[in-house]
């Protein structure tokens, strides 16, 4: 995706909030007043009282240091702060084949949809990919992903619904390993991140996936809908103790999502926002770009750009 296409994807969520910021950025002197009132901005793009806390004050050291003393200084600060915090310092997963992606997340999130995108995105890549239906709670969550492979032309290991997840993530390995496939991608019922009985069988899918990939490599990514706002982050960390989590996909971006949590996310677990969904279509998805996604929200206050 170019620049345009991300300020087009987010204009929603750019105008519910972030345009206020660069607003804020646009004019102003560097009063006291316009410090609060880019703290309550900022909060109320969901990116949490800690990172919010911590930007203001480094905008403000900073402004202090050099003598900023104009909103669109701070605007070009703010915006490689931004783009710095969005690129945690974790090591990439080294793919290997079969290279597993486990979709992970409260219900409704968007998991089997991005399950598909994902689908999508790597067999256009020219990979081969198989898709697990790993949701055997619900015999429709079944026929969702069946009707994605059908289109998609990739094959779906389902089971009965009811039967152990686990079993069938051990089934999707073996094919795997049988049908020479690239990618496995695991979609797994949505469950809630205080439900403990569900988290541990997440755990034992992932126990499965390492014990059957041999040679493989794998990932774990959290599916969260960038509309729950702060919440998101209370998921993301409760589903990082439950499982290793190695990254992020903020969905729904398209909608009037705040767009903040992403950097709370990322700032308080360290781990990466690797996609962003921006639509239900098998083409709206996109890998995450820090420095398109920060300047597709913030409005620059001097072009006006939007
Ligand atoms: N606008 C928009 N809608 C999305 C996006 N991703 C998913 N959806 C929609 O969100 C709804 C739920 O998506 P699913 O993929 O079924 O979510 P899920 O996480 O698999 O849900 P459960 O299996 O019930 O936990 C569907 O209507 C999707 O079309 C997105 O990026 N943007
Ligand atoms: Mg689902």
């Amino acid at each position: 995706m170019d620049p345009k296409q991300w300020r087009t994807a987010l204009a929603k969520t750019r105008r519910s909030t972030f345009g206020r910021i660069a607003t804020l950025l646009g004019a102003t002197e560097l009063t006291p007043d316009f410090w609060e009132e880019l703290e309550a901005a900022l909060i109320q793009a969901d990116m949490g009282g800690n990172l919010t806390k911590s930007l203001v004050m480094e905008l403000q050291e900073t402004a202090n240091l050099e003598g900023l003393l104009r909103g669109e200084e701070i605007y070009t600060l703010l915006r490689s702060l931004l783009i710095e915090r969005l690129n945690p310092s974790t090591e990439p997963v080294l793919s290997k084949k079969p290279h597993v992606l486990i979709l992970v997340g409260v219900n409704g999130t968007g998991k089997t949809t991005t399950a598909a995108k994902l689908a999508f995105a790597q067999t256009n890549a020219g990979l081969r990919v198989l898709l697990a239906a790993a949701d055997t709670y619900r015999a429709a969550a079944q026929e969702q992903l069946s009707i994605w492979g059908e289109r998609l032309d990739v094959h779906v290991i389902s089971a009965e619904p009811g039967s152990d997840p686990g079993a069938l993530v051990h089934n999707a390995c073996q094919a795997a390993h049988a049908r020479n496939t690239d990618v496995i991608i695991i979609d797994t019922s949505g469950r809630m991140h205080t439900e403990h009985n569900l988290m541990a069988e997440l755990q034992k899918i992932y126990r499965v996936v390492c014990k059957f990939i041999d040679n493989g490599s794998h990932e774990v990514l959290l599916i969260l809908d960038a509309t729950t706002g702060q919440n998101g982050l209370a998921q993301a960390q409760a589903f990082a103790e439950a499982i290793n989590l190695d990254g992020v996909i903020l969905t729904k971006l398209d909608g009037s999502a705040k767009g903040g949590v992403g950097f709370a996310i990322v700032d308080s677990l360290g781990i990466p926002v690797r996609f962003v969904g921006m639509g239900e279509s098998l083409e709206d998805l996109a890998v995450f770009d820090p420095q398109a996604f920060v300047d597709a929200l913030l409005l620059d206050p001097v072009s006006h750009a939007v």
